[in-house]
């Protein structure tokens, strides 16, 4: 089901932005009475007059490790949140409101003063309704959003809820095969904004260079209730703000503009001036009067994507990717969205000469793809489909429209340069070929103009879905969980698997995840599993593989698992969570992030 709408709030003459970040209260539900709060309507009723005690809970934030309470950190099933804003009574005529949330993991329900107002599942993207009609202006308005973080056999990605059999204990329990905590909570910022009546809903941009030559290919969706007639005004600036282009378009749909002489976007380190920003500004006037109507402005990269059945070119010129796969992960906060770690990671992607990241393993902020955008870090956009395994007809359709919602939320960030459909899912088994046939045919149908990728760990003999991608990616996890301490093995197991995987399928070939668990601190001569010299011996041996890999111009890129360390569900190998990080959770570096930081910056200037 296609979605609208998800345009990022920003604020023009003719739109207002306001945050409800901030504290909300917060009440956790029982976990084995979950519907209580429905039953008594706590929507109608109010947290505070529930008889429960609320606690302040942290917006956006995840809600698991804020307090010291393994019952909150562990809950499983509904908690509740409310606050109360105040719309301006300057609000209330010739304007739409609009509550819009970054997101909510996993499925949500929202209500304003009582009524129903928006719903929503599957974590990590935007959602939005007007509430306009719910709101009493000038007043307090209360808002009310329910949560719910249960995964099943439908759900995107996929869990299981088990009961515990003891009599004392029948609290259920969330599992899951993914390595990554299933935190929850309201993950990113919480926005009420305002629209005009006609108002510009949605924008759709697809950007070429072609011999200096840029192009901005342009869709609008223009609500126009009234159908006056209207003028659509385009102008592009740069940089410094001088108009570069500007067009009066009668027909508000779609058209063109032409940049000679462009300054292209261009990936980190492959130019000096990488993350160049133009600024496109939509206006909409009334024809009779010229009256401004809307107005949306919107940063815009100038750059063409392109690939074959070799390479991967960015305004014409062959990419070669050193990247990671990423977690949104942090202390405290969870999966909550904060730009202080944001900007953190940006800086130290850019000390280690990255030019890309995966967003293993769902959709990252809108915020963090927008510091992408600017600081030329190319994405492989990921949706959050992983270890996917019972192949039904709803888990298809979820799977299809967390990829609708993704490419519909990102498709005109320049930084995106393909999309990757899911991470390692179950693909040895026979009812995964049908599934994703069917889920990449209905991805070509609303992106075409990026490739598709995904992350695959099934042998390239037994794997039934890479056939279907324009790029492919494995994950190996060589002299760890196979051949552990072998470190002697890898660059040759490394170099024949992607010639393997290049031999039978005449794709571009990209290693998306290897790495070892690695204590910081630790060291051991010789290197011993766990220590950071261990790391930095795995690291080495798949440089060896790397390097001769490149002189094919099929093997296009290498991503080390993982950025940082990060927070997993509670299991013997895993010492406070996944160790991996070249970063520690907190974002100092290990020893193999200095042997990296050479490599990276070696490989960028052709050393
Ligand atoms: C993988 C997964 C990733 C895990 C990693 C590991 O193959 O894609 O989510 O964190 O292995 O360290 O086990």
């Amino acid at each position: 089901r296609p979605t609208t709408g998800l345009l990022y709030p920003r604020e023009s003459e003719t739109r207002e932005v306001r945050s409800l970040d901030g504290l909300w209260r917060f009440i956790k539900s029982n976990s084995s009475d979950s519907q209580q709060g429905l039953l008594e309507k706590w929507y109608e009723l109010g947290l505070e007059q529930t008889g429960i005690p609320t606690m302040a809970m942290p917006v956006p934030a995840s809600y698991n490790d804020i307090t010291v309470h393994a019952a909150l950190r562990d809950h499983v099933g509904i908690v509740w949140y409310e606050r109360s804003f105040f719309p301006p009574n300057s609000w209330e005529r010739e304007q739409r409101v609009w509550l819009r949330f970054g997101s909510v993991h996993y499925k949500t329900e929202v209500w304003i003063n009582g009524h129903s107002a928006l719903r929503h599942s599957i974590g990590h993207l935007p959602f939005e309704a007007e509430i306009s009609k719910f709101l009493k202006f000038g007043a307090e308005n209360r808002l009310t959003l329910m949560c719910d973080n249960r995964l099943n056999d439908t759900t995107v990605p996929q869990g299981t809820v088990v009961y515990n059999s003891s009599e004392s204990n029948n609290e259920p329990l969330q599992t899951y095969t993914f390595d990554f905590f299933n935190y929850a909570g309201i993950h990113r910022s919480v926005h009420l904004y305002t629209t005009p009546l006609v108002y510009i809903s949605d924008i759709a941009l697809h950007t070429d260079v072609q011999n200096k030559r840029g192009r901005i290919d342009y869709k609008l969706m223009v609500n126009h209730v009234d159908q006056t007639p209207c003028l659509l005004r385009v102008r592009l600036l740069d940089k410094s703000g001088q108009l570069v282009r500007e067009q009066e378009n009668t027909n508000l749909l779609d058209g063109t503009l032409v940049v000679p002489d462009v300054n292209p976007w261009w990936p980190y380190l492959m130019h000096e001036q990488p993350g160049y920003l133009y600024n496109l500004e939509f206006a909409i006037h009334a024809k009779d009067t010229m009256r401004l109507l809307d107005v949306y402005r919107m940063p815009v990269g100038i750059r063409s994507v392109e690939w074959n059945t070799k390479s991967l070119f960015i305004n014409g010129v062959p990419v070669y990717l050193r990247g990671f796969g990423k977690h949104e992960d942090s202390d405290i906060r969870g999966k909550g969205l904060d730009y202080a770690l944001l900007a953190r990671d940006f800086s130290l992607l850019k000390w280690v000469g990255a030019n890309v990241y995966r967003t293993s393993h769902y959709p990252y902020s809108e915020e963090s793809m927008h510091f992408a955008d600017e600081q030329g870090i190319m994405i492989v956009d990921e949706c959050s489909s992983v270890n996917a395994d019972i192949f039904g007809l709803e888990l298809l359709q979820n799977h299809m429209s967390a990829l609708e919602q993704l490419v519909h939320r990102d498709r005109n960030h320049a930084s995106v340069i393909a999309w990757s459909i899911a991470n390692e899912p179950r693909t040895a088994k026979n009812a995964s070929k049908p599934y994703f046939d069917k889920l990449t045919a209905y991805v070509r149908t609303i992106a075409t103009d990026r490739p598709l990728t995904a992350a695959t760990n099934v042998e390239w003999d037994k794997d039934h879905m890479v056939q279907f991608l324009d790029i492919i990616g494995f994950n190996r996890y060589n002299a760890w969980y196979h051949n552990e301490g072998q470190v002697d093995i890898i660059a040759k197991n490394v170099y024949n698997e992607a010639n393997d995987w290049y031999n039978r399928f005449q794709r571009p070939i990209i290693m998306f995840e290897y790495g070892a668990d690695t204590m910081e601190g630790f060291h051991m001569l010789p290197a011993f599993i766990w220590s950071e010299d261990y790391q930095v011996a795995l690291f080495t041996q798949h440089f060896q593989a790397f390097d001769k890999l490149r002189n094919q111009e099929w093997f296009i890129g290498e991503f080390v698992w993982n950025f940082a360390d990060f927070k997993t569900a509670q299991k013997y190998h895993r010492v406070g969570g996944n160790k991996k990080g070249v970063f520690t959770r907190n974002r100092q570096p290990k020893e193999a992030a200095i042997l990296l930081r050479r490599r990276y910056h070696a490989l960028a200037f052709k050393l």
